[in-house]
C-alpha cells in the first residue's frame, strides 16, 4: 500500500505540473467517486489487519495533500482569469477629441421647468417630494382612511417593509402643510407610479406636478385664474378652461379641469375626438380634513390645490401620441426637443 501511494503521489505531482488548467479533470481523476484515492480506500480491504490502521491513515494524508494542491491550483487559476479580464476590459481612451454631442434634456424635463418658472413668477414656491411614501402620506394623510373603496382608485406598488411607491403627488400635501403652514403657495412636481396597464397614454411611470395655494378667503376663482394663465403661458396660446364635477376623497368641491383642444383650437379633431376639449388636471377646494390633518386653522383659511399630469402635458405640448416613447430611452427620439 506504501508503495502504491508513493507512485500515485509521484503521477499526481507530475500532472499537477502539466495540468495546463485541467483542474477538474485532476480532481475527477483523484477524488472523484471512481477515483484513484477511492480505489485506494476500497483497497484496504486487502490489506492484513496489523497493517490497516497505518495504512488508513497514510492514505486519509495523501487524500489531504490532493485536496488542498487542488484547491490551491483553484486559485491561481482564479486569479489568472481575473488578470486576463481585466487586461481585455474595454479601455477609455481619455485623450480622445469629444464629438461634441452634448446631451438634451428630456421633454418632461423641460416642460416641468417652463410650469416651474410660471408658477414662481406668480409666488409660488417649488418643493421636491419623496418618491417612496409612507402609506400615511400617500392615503391617510389626504383623507383617505384604511379600508375606504378609494384606495383602490389608484393601483399601488407595495414594498415589503409597508411603504410604497407615490401614486400621486397629492402624498406630498401634508408635509407641505406641515412645512410651511398657512398661508403658502406650492408645487411639487414627482414622479408617480402606478399599477396599471400600460397604453398610449397609460404608462406605469409617469409625471405629475401638484399645486396648493392655502389662504384666506381662496375660491375657486383663483384656483380657475392661476390654471387658465399657467397652461395659456405652457402651451402658447391662449386657452379656455372649464370645470366639470368630479371626485378625490382631498378635495370638496372637486373638479376635472378640461382646456380647449390646442391642436384645433376647440373646433374638434381627432385627438380631442371631436370635443373640442382636452382633459388635464383634476383640481378642487382642499378638503378641511386634509388642511386640519396638516396643522392648518380652517376657520381662518381654505386653499385649492390641483394635480396637472406633467406627463400628457408634454404629449399635449409636443404632440405626442406614444406615452411608453418618453421613457424609451430612445435618443434620437428625446433629443427632438433641443432646448438643454
Ligand atoms: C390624482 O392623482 C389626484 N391626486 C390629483 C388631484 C390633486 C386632484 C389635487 C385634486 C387635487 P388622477 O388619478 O386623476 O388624480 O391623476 C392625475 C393626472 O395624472 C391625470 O389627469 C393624468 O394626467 C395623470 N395620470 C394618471 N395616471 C396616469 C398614467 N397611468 N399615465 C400617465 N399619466 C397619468
Amino acid at each position: 500500500m506504501k508503495e502504491k501511494i508513493k507512485n500515485l503521489k509521484i503521477e499526481f505531482d507530475n500532472l499537477v505540473q502539466n495540468t495546463n488548467e485541467k483542474i477538474d479533470d485532476l480532481k475527477v481523476a483523484f477524488l472523484g467517486k471512481k477515483g484513484k484515492i477511492t480505489e485506494l480506500l476500497q483497497g484496504l480491504k486487502n490489506v492484513p489487519n496489523e497493517e490497516k490502521r497505518e495504512a488508513g491513515i497514510s492514505i486519509n494524508n495523501f487524500k489531504e495533500y490532493v485536496e488542498n494542491k487542488i484547491d490551491e491550483l483553484e486559485k491561481i487559476y482564479k486569479q489568472k482569469e481575473l488578470e486576463k479580464e481585466i487586461n481585455s476590459a474595454e479601455k477609455i481612451d481619455i485623450t480622445v477629441p469629444s464629438n461634441n454631442k452634448l446631451g438634451s434634456l428630456h421633454p418632461i424635463t423641460i416642460v416641468q421647468k417652463e410650469v416651474e418658472e410660471i408658477f414662481k413668477s406668480m409666488g409660488f414656491m417649488v418643493e421636491d417630494g419623496n418618491e417612496i411614501e409612507t402609506e400615511f402620506n400617500n392615503f391617510d394623510a389626504v383623507n383617505v382612511p384604511r379600508n375606504h373603496p378609494a384606495r383602490d382608485m389608484q393601483d399601488t406598488f407595495w414594498l415589503d417593509n409597508g411603504e410604497v411607491l407615490k401614486t400621486q403627488t397629492s402624498a406630498g400635501q401634508n408635509r407641505i402643510l406641515r412645512k410651511y403652514g398657512a398661508p403658502c403657495r406650492v408645487i411639487f412636481p414627482g414622479r408617480c407610479f402606478r399599477n396599471e396597464s400600460v397604453d398610449a397614454s397609460h404608462e406605469n411611470t409617469f409625471f405629475q406636478l401638484e399645486g396648493m395655494m392655502v389662504g384666506k378667503d381662496i375660491n375657486v376663482a383663483n384656483l380657475i385664474y392661476f390654471m387658465k394663465t399657467m397652461l395659456s403661458k405652457v402651451l402658447k396660446k391662449d386657452v379656455d378652461v372649464r370645470l366639470r364635477p368630479g371626485f378625490f376623497p382631498f378635495t370638496e368641491p372637486s373638479f376635472e379641469l378640461d382646456v380647449t383642444c390646442p391642436f384645433c383650437g376647440g373646433k374638434g379633431c381627432p385627438t380631442c375626438k371631436q370635443g373640442g376639449w382636452i382633459e388635464l388636471c383634476p383640481c378642487g377646494m382642499i378638503h378641511p380634513e386634509v388642511l386640519r390633518m396638516g396643522g392648518v386653522d380652517t376657520t381662518k383659511y381654505q386653499g385649492f390645490a390641483f394635480g396637472l399630469g406633467l406627463t400628457r402635458l408634454a404629449m399635449m405640448k409636443y404632440n405626442i401620441k406614444e406615452i411608453r416613447m418618453l421613457n424609451s430611452g430612445n435618443i434620437p427620439f428625446l433629443s427632438q426637443t433641443k432646448t438643454r
